[in-house]
């Protein structure tokens, strides 16, 4: 079609220059509309791929507490985690940013001050116990059920006691639901690890006792507690580290992106993050975090002793080959190693321990070889590792094994951002979410 437009067009200007002498650099309408045409084709198949390519770069959100740069990756309020871990406080005793320091930057876009924190950490505590109903009906479920279905339909039942739901039924202003979701919100982050605990030790620790909430203690500090780990403090700054940096990677992301969605048609903060816990549990997003370590470990079992770069690169290939996709690598907008990667890795390399780990140094050493091997596949547009690549292996080191569990403490971080865009969403009136859908009919009309 084009070819014959410009055919048609070279005519056109043949004759028109035969009655109209001009000048050789201006343009005729027609030459001008002809620079034109392709530029909107090119557009309208950008639109076309927008819309089946997973909106992939198409922006359409609203999200403020933090933005995702394809190269330099996260920045909370135009921080990135380096500038965080340097300036928000730890937990009383730590080195590593806490839950409550990064929840307070993604709210207020300020640094707290260590007083702020240690307040906002004593009201988590005093909020955290779970209501008895919570209790058991988590306590009746089966303990194979999946632990990310557990902690979803725990998370759902906790909207009786919503606070915004109530206050919606009789009546409230517009004006006034930013300060209802910021409670339930409060008291959702307060008990979610509570939840997550118990849920680890229904299925994993059956009939152990789980420790009291203890004040004085950050949010994550007593998570650790309550999972039965609280002894190791390693594992317990790592978890600081990894709930904080993980949580919040701006609003596009299949589970941001659902608590968005179904908050903006003002279901509450419990409704509208067991939603976006959902959306976690699948493969290619939070799941991957299982998905990396029974790799690495089938990766292990099958080179055996000799870990060689070649080795590894076979076993990759191995994993392309078969279809299926390098668990921990690639992303649908980072170009670069993920920075949450290498915080993970910094930490590794800070403790001899984790250094001499065969599982830690096969990541690194995977790490190593990954990259050219998916540039060599061809396929992916981020051949570098995402956080899950690393995440994974320092709990397992800590004895933490049971990595289908690891999406759970994914989605207790997660809820730091969730929580946040679900405050100011309502803050601002933002609108329930109603984007456009087009039949395949109507699409080739569009194009056309
Ligand atoms: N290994 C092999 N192939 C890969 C790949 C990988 N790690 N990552 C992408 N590809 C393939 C895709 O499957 C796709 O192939 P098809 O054209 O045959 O469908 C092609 O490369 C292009 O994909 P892309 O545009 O680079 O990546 P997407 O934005 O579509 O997907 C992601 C992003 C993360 C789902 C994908 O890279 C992936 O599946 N990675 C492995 C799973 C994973 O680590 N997920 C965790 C993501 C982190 C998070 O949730 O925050």
């Amino acid at each position: 079609m084009f070819r014959q437009a410009s055919f048609a067009s070279k005519h056109f200007a043949r004759s028109f220059s035969a009655s109209q002498r001009r000048l050789a650099s201006t343009k005729t309408i027609r030459e001008a509309l002809e620079e034109v045409i392709p530029v909107k084709q090119a557009q309208l198949k950008k639109l076309v791929e927008h819309l089946l390519g997973g909106m992939r770069g198409l922006k359409a959100m609203l999200w403020e507490a933090s933005v995702l740069d394809p190269i330099e990756g996260i920045e909370f309020h135009n921080k990135t985690i380096p500038q965080c871990q340097q300036e928000l406080p730890p937990a009383a005793g730590g080195k590593e940013i806490i839950a409550e320091s990064m929840l307070w930057l993604l709210l207020t876009g300020k640094v707290p001050t260590e007083a702020e924190v240690r307040q906002l950490s004593r009201e988590l505590a005093e909020k955290g116990e779970l209501p008895e109903y919570v209790e058991k009906f988590i306590d009746s479920l089966p303990p194979t059920l999946h632990p990310m279905t557990q902690l979803g339909m725990g998370v759902a039942a906790l909207n009786h006691e919503s606070k915004f739901q109530a206050a919606y039924e009789s009546g409230i202003k517009k004006t006034e639901y930013w300060t209802y979701t910021l409670e339930d919100s409060i008291n959702l982050l307060a008990r979610l690890p509570t939840l997550a605990a118990r849920i680890y030790r229904n299925v994993y620790n059956p009939g152990q006792p789980i420790p009291a909430i203890n004040k004085d203690l950050d949010l994550v500090g007593n998570y650790v507690n309550q999972l039965g780990f609280g002894e190791n403090k390693d594992l317990t700054e790592y978890l600081r580290l990894y709930i904080a940096i993980h949580g919040d990677h701006e609003g596009g992301n299949a589970s941001a992106h659902t608590a968005h969605l179904v908050g903006s048609t003002l279901s509450d903060p419990y409704l509208s993050y067991a939603a976006a816990l959902y959306a976690l549990a699948g493969p290619l997003h939070g799941l991957a975090n299982q998905e990396v370590l029974r790799w690495q470990l089938n990766m292990q079992k099958e080179i055996g002793g000799e870990v060689t770069h070649e080795n590894i690169k076979e076993f990759l290939w191995r994993t392309l080959k078969s279809g299926q996709v390098v668990p921990g690598y690639g992303h649908g907008v980072l170009r670069n190693p993920d920075p949450r990667f290498m915080a993970l890795q910094q930490f590794c390399d800070t403790r001899p321990d984790l250094l001499a780990d065969p599982v830690i140094q096969l990541v690194k050493k995977t790490y190593e070889v990954a990259p050219d091997v998916l540039k060599e596949h061809g396929k992916t547009k981020n051949p570098y590792p995402n956080v899950d690549a690393a995440s994974g292996c320092v709990l397992y080191h800590y004895g933490l094994t049971q990595f289908k569990y690891y999406t759970v403490i994914f989605g207790v971080s997660r809820a730091l951002g969730c929580v946040t865009q679900l405050v100011w969403a309502r803050a601002l009136g933002l609108p329930i979410e109603r984007p456009k859908s087009l039949s395949m009919e109507a699409i080739e009309k569009l194009i056309k």
